[in-house]
């Protein structure tokens, strides 16, 4: 008897191990936020949801395949039509391979056709409506990788300007319709209200490695990121309209906040910051110092492989962006901190 209780207990242990390891994996999927959110929601209540599938495109062979189709080779685009070339190509390589893919696994998902927001051609992701069964059933299947909440944004999407810059530039490529938007932050005028919202909005395109520019002392990478020329936008609330802000045309002084918004929330790079943590100062000088002696290795990030683009740094640490590191740079950025300009 004793030995049947035991084997008993060992079964029943069995079980729970197992359930609890599926229930472990079922919420590791989930993100925390859209767990706490379906705890409070009924169960015919559709949420937006995001769902990323498990990624079978082979990035490295994908950016191979395009320098070969391209004529290119790493390091050698030197325009900008170059690099457009270069994207295209990646884009439609892409595409192809997930095309397939995707479908497979949107079917399985069995998701009707009015609760699909977003089906994308260039990345394993969809953005559907899904109550809170149909969430835990995602969660369920292998290809599923992790479902969060969709964030609505407050702000209309700045369609008009993918029409200007998006479809006149790639008429000819595959696409997604809907890309990453999101509000970062929202700017108060005098009486609380929303006055203008700094825009994060790209879509899937191309490794950002080929092209930069460096504004208010900060680098952006040129890359997958559209409409607007890297990857941040203005929307202007009493305007109604959108800011490409990396834009020759851009009127920097109506929002005089930005540099600061900047630096807050350490978007881009800031140029000179040596050791990568956000902020100028005089360690990020030494450190310059000390690479040029042979006391260190200074392993700040890469911006410009070749150096290609003259009068672009190719290094973080190239404060003077002359594509050199050198004592001028140190110099330069225990200036600034002394602003003494
Ligand atoms: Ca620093
Ligand atoms: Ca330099």
């Amino acid at each position: 008897m004793k030995k049947i209780i035991s084997i008993l207990l060992v079964v029943v242990l069995v079980f729970a191990c197992a359930s609890i390891t599926v229930c472990a994996e079922y919420e590791y999927k989930l993100e925390s936020n859209l767990l706490s959110v379906l705890e409070t929601i009924e169960d015919d209540f559709k949420l937006q949801v995001f769902i990323w599938i498990n990624d079978t495109v082979d990035e490295e062979l994908v950016i191979q395949k395009t320098f070969e189709q391209c004529g290119l080779t790493q390091g050698t685009a030197k325009t900008k039509e170059e690099v457009d070339l270069y994207q295209r190509t990646y884009r439609n390589i892409k595409a192809q391979l997930y095309e397939e893919y995707n479908n497979i696994v949107f079917e399985k998902m069995n998701v009707v056709d009015e609760d699909v927001i977003f089906f994308s051609q260039l990345t394993p992701s969809f953005i559907i409506k899904a109550t809170k069964s149909k969430v835990y059933e995602l969660a369920q299947l292998d290809e599923v990788v992790s479902i969060g909440l969709h964030k609505m944004p407050l702000f209309p999407q700045p369609e008009h300007l993918y029409e200007k810059r998006f479809l006149e530039l790639y008429e000819d490529m595959i696409f997604s319709e809907t890309h990453d938007y999101d509000e970062l932050y929202y700017h108060h005028d005098e009486n609380g209200e929303v006055d203008w919202a700094l825009i994060e909005q790209c879509s899937y395109n191309a490794p950002p490695w080929e092209y930069h520019r460096v504004f208010k002392g900060r680098v952006f990478m040129y890359g997958d990121h559209r409409p607007f020329s890297f990857r941040y936008g203005i929307y202007d609330v009493k305007e109604d309209k959108f800011y490409d802000i990396i834009d020759d045309q851009f009127d920097y002084s109506k929002y005089d906040d930005l540099e600061e918004v900047f630096n807050t929330f350490n978007f881009g790079y800031l140029i000179g910051d040596s050791d990568s943590d956000g902020v100028l100062s005089v360690m990020d000088a030494t450190l310059i110092q000390m690479s040029l002696a042979g006391l260190t290795d200074l392993d700040d990030v890469l911006i410009d492989y070749d150096g290609y683009f003259n009068g672009f740094p190719k290094y973080i640490s190239d404060f003077d962006c002359d594509g050199m590191r050198t004592i001028m740079d140190a110099t330069g950025i225990q200036m600034k901190l002394a602003e003494i300009y």
